[in-house]
């Protein structure tokens, strides 16, 4: 048992916008008031944060201030030692992308998206974060007609082509990666999932500089199941960033802190995250992107970055313990799970040596496969009495 305290080795890293969300929801205004990017770098250091991430508008909101801004970012970054590991563009707040940035049916929003966030690449670039994030909450529409799907996703093609293409030419050692949400704030969102975003990513010019940043809550708002989710992104390769927080389920996006919500979806997280049971890890920043709850003054929201980084620890623990205890080795070999690593057909069999087997198909339909047994011993970790 550790006191669980984060360190750099841990790469936790936070969104400026995320500690610093004031609290405005469709119903209320800001709560908090607004939190000096130069303030959130010294708190996270100070908790054990390794590395911060931010959109533009994040940081330099305005031209006016925009190389006093930096000034003083870059000076909190080299006092603290955080890293910008993951930059961004907001696509989505200012009402010129009301009806999105990279897919607008109106071509000059579209001309001023791209010019956007070339600019805040540049900056990516000079800060040395390595992942450029789009997350295209405002790519979609609330009604059929409005939106000439195939022809957005031909503009998703081309933004993205140009973005690779530029990347490439400055000689930027930065890679993109997609970040679905099914809706919200749009009724229906282009590239509502993983598994849409990993199909259209095969589409593009340069497909190895593009993967994805799938987040717990998106996906859980579509029903679908997180830790399967990132599994099959690491399978193609392409799970090339993270958002952790939490959701209880298909309903409005929460962003809780990471671990509240859905727990048990949350070690499972974590349990493919370190690639246990697949020996493949994921290897980047463990980032997370929450809401601190509009409840909270501003030691709150500190207690909320706190925790995220701790409940991950905590998980963390649980996961490896599991997968450490003898028990639990007994019920995977019960369960057979190591046996699906093996192919069907075996090295130099040919299909006429398995049709020629002898199979009995209601001695295996009658068997039971001992997978309950199996789960629960992973409850017992995650509640503690193992
Ligand atoms: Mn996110």
């Amino acid at each position: 048992m550790t006191d669980y305290t984060p360190t750099k080795d841990d790469k936790f890293s936070f969104g400026l916008w995320t500690v610093g969300w004031q609290g405005v929801d469709v119903f209320g205004g800001p709560v908090r008031p607004a939190l000096d990017p130069v303030e959130s770098v010294h708190r996270l250091a100070e908790l054990g944060a390794a590395a911060i991430t931010f959109h533009d508008d994040d940081l330099v909101p305005d031209d006016a201030t925009r190389e006093a801004t930096l000034e003083r970012f870059r000076k909190a970054l080299a006092e603290t030692g955080l890293g910008v590991e993951m930059a961004t563009t907001n696509l989505f707040g200012a009402p010129v992308f009301k009806d999105g940035g990279l897919t607008a049916n109106d071509r000059t929003v579209r001309r001023y998206a791209i010019a956007k966030v070339l600019r805040n690449i540049d900056l990516a670039a000079e800060l040395g974060a390595k992942t450029y994030v789009l997350w295209g909450g405002r790519e979609g529409a609330e009604s059929g007609g409005t939106k000439d799907v195939l022809a957005a996703l031909d503009r998703y093609k081309e933004g993205l082509d140009i973005l690779c293409s530029y990347v490439r030419d400055k000689g930027y050692d930065i890679r993109f990666a997609l970040e679905p949400k099914p809706n919200e704030p749009r009724g229906d969102i282009l590239l509502p999932t993983i598994g849409h975003a990993l199909a259209f990513i095969n589409e593009l010019e340069e497909p190895d500089r593009v993967g994805l940043n799938p987040e717990v809550g998106h996906e859980e708002m579509a029903g679908l199941n997180f830790a399967q989710g990132i599994s099959q992104a690491l399978w193609h390769g392409k799970l090339f960033h993270i958002d952790l927080n939490g959701q209880h389920g298909p309903r409005f996006d929460q962003d809780l802190r990471f671990g509240a919500g859905n727990l048990r979806g949350a070690f499972w997280t974590v349990d493919a995250m370190l690639g246990a049971g697949s020996g493949r890890a994921y290897d980047g920043y463990v980032h997370f992107d929450y809401k601190p709850p509009r409840t909270e003054d501003i030691e709150g929201v500190w207690e909320t970055a706190r925790a995220c980084m701790r409940n991950y620890l905590i998980l963390k623990e649980k996961a490896q313990a599991f997968r450490a205890d003898p028990e639990v080795a007994e019920a995977l070999e019960a369960a057979r799970v190591a046996e699906l690593a093996v192919p069907t057909l075996g090295a130099g069999e040919s299909l006429d040596d398995l049709r020629a087997e002898s199979f009995d198909p209601e001695a295996l339909g009658a068997r039971g496969l001992q997978f309950e047994r199996l789960d629960q011993l992973a409850m017992e970790h995650l509640l503690g009495v193992r």
